[in-house]
C-alpha cells in the first residue's frame, strides 16, 4: 500500500466509525477526502511535512482532516480514531463485507447486541435476536443469514488480480535460488481461478533445508506461518496473501505439479481413470498396482512422473492447459484427443471497453488511444459512461455531451496511428431499456451496453431485451458481479447466448480484477451456445490495458479458442461484426 492509500484507508475508516455512531454528513466529507487523496499524484506526506495549509490544498481536504493527516504522518496515529476504535471494537471491514450491513447497523447491533465479529453476527442471527432489536425486522436477519458466508469466504480470498503478482515474483526468485532444479505456481492460482485461497509454490530439489531458508528470507515476506522440513508458510506483503511451498525431489516432480495444481475434482476424475487401468496416481509419481497388495504410496512399478506431460501420457491423454482442470469434461477431451486450441494473450489485438475523463476515467482519449497503441493494440474503442440508472455524483455523459464527444473521438481518430472505433458504455434499466437515444447510438460505431444497478435476482429477460436492440454490439460484465463483495444477477447463460448469437451481439469477459465477468463456466456456455465472446479490460487508465491477460486466462477457463473472441480479429474483421 502507497502511503496515500494508507491514511485514506485511515480516514475511510474513521468515516465508518462515525457513521456507526449515528453522526450524519460528516462521514461523507471524510469518505470524499480520503478518495482524492488516494488518487493524488504525488505522495501526500510530502505536503504533510510542509504543513497543513499545504494538504488542505488537496480538493475536500478541510481543516479538521488536514489536521489529522499531519498528526499521521508526524506521530503513525490519529488520536480521535484510536479513540473512536476503543469505544466500538468491531471487524468493521469484515462486518460490512455482508451485503446490506453498513457501519450504520455495526454501530446500532454493537450497541444492542455486543456484536463485534461476523461469527458473533451469525449465532445473534440464528438465535432470532436481531429481529428483537428496534428498526430491524425478520427481513433484514434472513437477509444476514443469507449473506454472511458469502462475505465470510470473500475475507479470507485475495483476487486473482492480487495475488497473482506475488506468485510470478516468488517463482521468478525461487526459480534463481541454487539447490532449485525445478519450479513452478501449482493450485488455484495456476489455474487462473477468480479468487485465490492461497499461493501454492512447489519446488523440485535435492536441498529442501536450504530452500526452506531462502524461501522465508523472500524480502516481500511478512510473516512466517510455519516451516518445516519440506514445507513451508508465509504471509507477503501488505496485502497478506498467503504463500505455500512445498519441496519435493527433482523425479517426482512431475506428478507433485498435477497432483497440487488440482482442481479436487479433477483429481478424482484423473484418479478414476487410473483406476480401470490398474495404475495409481499419486503425487508421486504413477504406478502400476496390478497383483500389488501393498497399500505403500510408492508401491507398485513406477511407469510416470517426472513430468507433468508423463502422468497424463501414461493414462493415455494428452497433456492439458491448468485452466481446464475443473472437471468440466477435460479429462475425457484430453483422452479422445478432442482439447480446444485456447486462445493466448497475443492472440488480442484491441480492446472495444475503456473510458476516459469525459466520464470516470482519468486521462483524455488522446491519452488512452496512444496507451492501448503502446500497449501493441490495433484498435481501441472508447466508451464512456452514458447517464442513466446507476451512475450516481454526475459521473454519466449526456446525450448531448455524447454527440461532442463523438466529434472529438473522430478528430483524435483522424490523426492517431490506430484504429479508434467510437462508442458508448450505456446502461441496461431493470426493464431492459438501454439508456441512450437510438439515432445516437446508430451513429456511434460500438456500443457496449452493461447493468450497473439493480444487481439482484434473474437477470436474463433484462439482458435478453438489451441483446436484441438493434444498435447494441455487446453486453458488459453481463452479471455485475463484483468478486468478494456481490454476486451479481442470476442468468440463463445458454438462452442468452443463443439470442446474443441470432443477434449478433457480443457477450463480454469484464478482465477487471475485480469483475472476470463473464465467469470461466459461464463462457464454456456461451461458447457451445454460438455466442461471440469480447475480452474488454473496461480500463480507466493506459495501465489497465495489461490486465487483458486475466480476460483472456479466464475465457481459456471457459475453453475459448481465438475464433471464439471477437477482438482477436483484426480491425476489417470486428467492423465487419459491428456492421453486421
Ligand atoms: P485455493 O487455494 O483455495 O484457492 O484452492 P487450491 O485449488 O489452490 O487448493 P489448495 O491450496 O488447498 O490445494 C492445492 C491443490 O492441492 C488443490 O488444487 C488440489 C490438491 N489437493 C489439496 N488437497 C487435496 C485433497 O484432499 N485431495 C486431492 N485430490 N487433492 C488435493
Ligand atoms: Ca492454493
Ligand atoms: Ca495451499
Ligand atoms: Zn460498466
Amino acid at each position: 500500500m502507497s502511503q496515500n492509500d494508507e491514511i485514506a484507508s485511515r480516514l475511510e475508516e474513521f468515516a465508518d466509525l462515525l457513521e456507526a455512531r449515528g453522526v450524519e454528513y460528516k462521514p461523507r466529507t471524510y469518505r470524499r477526502a480520503a478518495e482524492n487523496i488516494r488518487e493524488y499524484p504525488a505522495a501526500v506526506e510530502g505536503l504533510a511535512a510542509e504543513g497543513e495549509e499545504a494538504v488542505g490544498e488537496i480538493d475536500g481536504v478541510g481543516d479538521a482532516i488536514s489536521t489529522k493527516v499531519v498528526e499521521y504522518f508526524e506521530t503513525g496515529e490519529i488520536e480521535e480514531l484510536e479513540e473512536l476504535r476503543a469505544e466500538l471494537p468491531v471487524e468493521m471491514e469484515a462486518l460490512t463485507a455482508v451485503e446490506g450491513v453498513g457501519p450504520k447497523t455495526v454501530g446500532t447491533l454493537y450497541e444492542a447486541l455486543g456484536i463485534t465479529t461476523l461469527d458473533e453476527l451469525e449465532a445473534a442471527a440464528e438465535a432470532g435476536e436481531i429481529r428483537a432489536v428496534e428498526g430491524f425486522g425478520e427481513k433484514t436477519e434472513q437477509n444476514i443469514l443469507d449473506n454472511v458466508d458469502f462475505a465470510r469466504e470473500a475475507h479470507e480470498r485475495a483476487l486473482l488480480g492480487e495475488a497473482r503478482p506475488y506468485g510470478e515474483r516468488i517463482e521468478a526468485y525461487m526459480s534463481d535460488v541454487s539447490g532449485v532444479e525445478k519450479c513452478a505456481l501449482g493450485g488455484s492460482i495456476r489455474r487462473w481461478k477468480p479468487t485465490i485461497g492461497d499461493v501454492d509454490v512447489l519446488v523440485g530439489s535435492d536441498a529442501e533445508g536450504e530452500v526452506v531458508e531462502a524461501f522465508t528470507d523472500w524480502p516481500e515476506v511478512d510473516r512466517v506461518i510455519e516451516s518445516g522440513e519440506t514445507k513451508a508458510s508465509v504471509y507477503a506483503g501488505d496485502d497478506d496473501v498467503r504463500v505455500d511451498l512445498r519441496i519435493v525431489v527433482p523425479e517426482e516432480f512431475g506428478a507433485a505439479l498435477q497432483y497440487f495444481t488440482g482442481s479436487k475434482d479433477h483429481n478424482v476424475a484423473v484418479r478414476n481413470r487410473a483406476i480401470e487401468r490398474n495404475l495409481k496416481v499419486n503425487e508421486y509419481g504413477v504406478f502400476d498396482v496390478s497383483g500389488v497388495e501393498d497399500d505403500d504410496q510408492r508401491a507398485g512399478e513406477r511407469v510416470a512422473g517426472e513430468t507433468e506431460e508423463s502422468v497424463y501420457e501414461a493414462l493415455d491423454m494428452a497433456w492439458m492447459a491448468p485452466e481446464l482442470r475443473e472437471n468440466r469434461g477435460e479429462v475425457e477431451a484430453a483422452a479422445n484427443d478432442d482439447l480446444p486450441d485456447l486462445l493466448e494473450t497475443d492472440d488480442v489485438r484491441g480492446d472495444l471497453h475503456t473510458h476516459t475523463e469525459w466520464s470516470d476515467g482519468g486521462h483524455t482519449i488522446e491519452e488512452m488511444v496512444e496507451g492501448a497503441e503502446a500497449f501493441g493494440h490495433d484498435y481501441i474503442a472508447i466508451s464512456d459512461h452514458a447517464t442513466g440508472p446507476g451512475m450516481v455524483g454526475g459521473v454519466g455523459v449526456s446525450d448531448e455531451e455524447l454527440r461532442e464527444q463523438l466529434e472529438e473521438i473522430e478528430a483524435v481518430a483522424a490523426e492517431a496511428d490506430i484504429d479508434v472505433f467510437s462508442g458508448v458504455e450505456a446502461n441496461i434499466a431493470e426493464d431492459g431499456d438501454i439508456s441512450v437515444a437510438d439515432d445516437l447510438l446508430a451513429d456511434l460505431d460500438c456500443v457496449v451496453a452493461s447493468p450497473h444497478a439493480a444487481l439482484d435476482g434473474d437477470g436474463t429477460d433484462r439482458l435478453v431485451a438489451a441483446a436484441e436492440h438493434p444498435e447494441v454490439n455487446a453486453i458488459g460484465h453481463p452479471t455485475g458481479r463484483y468478486l468478494n463483495r456481490r454476486p451479481g444477477l442470476d442468468l440463463d447463460v445458454e438462452r442468452l447466448a443463443e439470442v446474443a448469437a441470432e443477434n449478433g451481439t457480443a457477450l463480454e469477459v469484464n478482465a477487471s480484477p475485480a469483475r472476470l465477468d463473464l465467469s470461466g463456466a459461464a463462457v464454456k456456455q456461451a461458447v457451445e451456445a454460438g455466442a461471440t465472446i469480447v475480452i474488454d479490460t473496461d480500463a480507466h487508465s493506459p495501465g489497465n490495458f495489461e490486465q487483458v491477460r486475466y480476460g483472456v486466462h479466464t475465457a481459456r477457463r471457459g475453453w475459448a479458442e481465438a475464433a471464439d473472441v471477437l477482438n482477436t480479429r483484426d480491425t476489417e474483421g470486428v467492423r465487419e461484426f459491428l456492421d453486421a
